[in-house]
Order: C-alpha cells, then sequence, then structure tokens
C-alpha cells in the first residue's frame, strides 16, 4: 500500500461505508435491530467485493459457522477480476462494523454509524468477541492516563492536560448496571458525565477530537469495538488503553450468563492471547503502520449527520482517515438518483 494507493483505498472504504449507512438508516426507527443490521452487513458485502485488494475478515459479524457473510477469515474484494490481477492487488485485514449501534438506528436515536478499519496484514489485532475495559483520551491527553489507576487519579490528568478543573470535564459512559461504581467515582471525583446507552466507539472518536465537549470514554464495552477504536486513535492522535473483562463479577451478571473463566483462558490461548488480564494500548490494538479509518453517519451524531433522504436521491456525512497521508477528511455525498433535472443544494 504506497500512498497513492492508500488514498485510493480510503475512497473506496468510504463507499463501503455510505453503502452500509443508507441501506440501514432507510430501516431508522423500525424497532427492528437486527433487520437494520442485516441490510447494513449485506450492503457493506457487496460494495467490499469491488475494492481492488486481496481483504481478509480479521474483525467481522462473527465466526464462520455463525454468520453468513462478513465472517471472521472471509476472503473479501477484487470479485471478477482474472487470478492473475488479483495476485498484484495489495493485502488488507478489514475489520468492521456494519451498523455500530444497531439499538441506536432501531429506535432512531443519536450516534449509529457505518465502519471499517484497514490496514495491512497483521495490523489490526483479531480481537475476541468479549469486553473490554477501555480509557480512550484526546491528543492532549496522551500518556497521561493509566486504565489501572483509580478513576480520579486519570480524571486529574485528563483536566491537566486539558488546562481545565475537573468539574469543566465531560466523561462518556455506557449507560449499564456494570458501571454503577465507575459512574459513583466520576461523580464523586466532580466531572460532569454524559451516559449513552449505545456506542462506545464513536463516543471514543467524540473524546479525541477537539470541540465535542466530551474529554473522555470511560467503561466497558466491546472488545471489537476497542480495536476499531483504536485504528481511530492512531489517525487522530487519541490514545486508548484497554483490558479484556470477562469476570462476572465485573460484568455486574449472573456467572451462569458468560462462559466461565477457565474457558475464556483457552479460548483466548488459542487466538495467541497468554496474557489475559494485559494492558492493551493503541499500538497493541492497532498495530499497523497503515491504518485506514472509514465511518459513514447512519443517524445524527455529535460528529457525523444521518442519512438524509430526498426526492433526487440522498446525502451521507462521512469520515475517512489515514495513518500514511495524515488526512482526516470529513466527506458530505450527495448520491444523486434522479434524472437531468435534479436539484442539488449545497
Ligand atoms: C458494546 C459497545 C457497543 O454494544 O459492545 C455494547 O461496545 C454491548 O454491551 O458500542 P451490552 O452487552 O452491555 O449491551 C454497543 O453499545 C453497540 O453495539
Amino acid at each position: 500500500m504506497k500512498n497513492a494507493k492508500s488514498d485510493e483505498l480510503a475512497l473506496d472504504f468510504l463507499r463501503v461505508c455510505e453503502a452500509a449507512a443508507i441501506a440501514s438508516a432507510r430501516t431508522m426507527g423500525q424497532g427492528d435491530r437486527k433487520h437494520s443490521d442485516h441490510v447494513a452487513v449485506e450492503a457493506m458485502r457487496e460494495t467490499m467485493d469491488s475494492v481492488e485488494m486481496r481483504g481478509k475478515i480479521v474483525i467481522g459479524e462473527g465466526e464462520r459457522d455463525e454468520a453468513p457473510m462478513l465472517y471472521i477469515g472471509e476472503e473479501v474484494g477484487g470479485k471478477g477480476y482474472p487470478e492473475e490481477t488479483r495476485a498484484g492487488f495489495p493485502e488488507i485485514d478489514i475489520a468492521v462494523d456494519p451498523l455500530e449501534g444497531t439499538n441506536l438506528c432501531a429506535l432512531g436515536a443519536n450516534n449509529a454509524i457505518a465502519v471499517l478499519a484497514a490496514a495491512e496484514r497483521g495490523g489490526l489485532l483479531n480481537a475476541p468477541d468479549i469486553y473490554m475495559d477501555k480509557i480512550v483520551v484526546g491528543p492532549s491527553c496522551r500518556g497521561a492516563v493509566d486504565i489501572e489507576a483509580p478513576v480520579k487519579y486519570n480524571l486529574k490528568a485528563i483536566a491537566k492536560s486539558l488546562d481545565r478543573e475537573i468539574d469543566d470535564l465531560t466523561v462518556i459512559v455506557l449507560d449499564r448496571p456494570r458501571h454503577e461504581q465507575l459512574v459513583n467515582d466520576v461523580r464523586e471525583a466532580g466531572a460532569r458525565i454524559r451516559l449513552i446507552s449505545d456506542g462506545d466507539l464513536s463516543a471514543g472518536i467524540s473524546a479525541a477530537v477537539a470541540g465535542t465537549n466530551i474529554h473522555a470514554l470511560m467503561g466497558i464495552g466491546g472488545a471489537p469495538e476497542g480495536v476499531l477504536t483504536a485504528a481511530a486513535m492512531k489517525c487522530l492522535n487519541g490514545e486508548i488503553q484497554a483490558k479484556l473483562v470477562y469476570d462476572p463479577k465485573r460484568l455486574s451478571v449472573d456467572a451462569s450468563k458468560v462462559p466461565p473463566v477457565e474457558e475464556v483462558h483457552e479460548r483466548l490461548k488459542s487466538m495467541g492471547i497468554d496474557d489475559p488480564d494485559k494492558v492493551y494500548s493503541t499500538d497493541d490494538l492497532a498495530p499497523g503502520e497503515r491504518i485506514i479509518f472509514a465511518a459513514s453517519g447512519v443517524t445524527d451524531g455529535a460528529l457525523l449527520k444521518g442519512v438524509r433522504f430526498f426526492g433526487a436521491g440522498k446525502r451521507t456525512h462521512s469520515v475517512v482517515m489515514t495513518t500514511d497521508t495524515k488526512n482526516i477528511r470529513f466527506v458530505d455525498t450527495v448520491h444523486v438518483e434522479g434524472g437531468p433535472d435534479s436539484v442539488i443544494r449545497f
């Protein structure tokens, strides 16, 4: 992947995310999250095949036997090209979340996005689909936080890095029973909290972009979302620190609801993870040197607008970033469908 190639691929991946966003946005508010997800997956899968690459899904919709499309290990891209031509395409690992925030889309709530990250082979951690504790901060706070330190320590460090008081900070936390202690700790330290029902990936991105009035994401969400967040952090100069979580007590669930700890350890070992309690840095989660991250808004959000439909077509709002070319493009695309009389608004 030379620079020009990364740029070209970035635009291809933009199209892939746009297609997934459009398909799922059509189902907004219908109350059927599985259907919303399904159409996003189908659209993403179909568009992906037109990309000139030898792609491999490393984070997807599940294991091969549980997902018909975009399963882990699935080969994507370069469809219809002769084998000799395809052999010249770059080898790329891909992490997808065709609809991050299925519930948000089903309810028409804010911050649902269609997202993917890509890197050279081996550039994205093949994370297990379990929970992950995360702390995500922006460039000014890089190196200042420690996921193993008390919440108050981290909030003090963030406040200092941003040259403000703790009570001027806003922390995003997923609204879950498992976060009772975390929420108490943040409140006690004096920071403001925004509790969200879903979508810690777009929340993490907001934390790394100045002007969103979000200064950190803290708490336990999905590990696959953690890898995608790390890919975004590489492009935005932000930081994520993370630890896998499998202890039912920390998840505030009955032990019968999650696989036994020994089973999780075995599974992690089989995936090459020997230390289940390792602290993952941004680079551990997304070690790639050539990372592309693309996301399109499905519903309106802090950073991206949702898909708008109108007579002559539809309009999508996306962000596409690469570590290679150091470009962060906010892309507002009008997909014209009408005839020659279509009116395009600024
Ligand atoms: C997490 C979070 C996601 O779903 O995976 C969450 O990372 C699931 O958590 O952003 P629960 O099992 O507690 O519901 C999202 O919020 C949306 O997919």
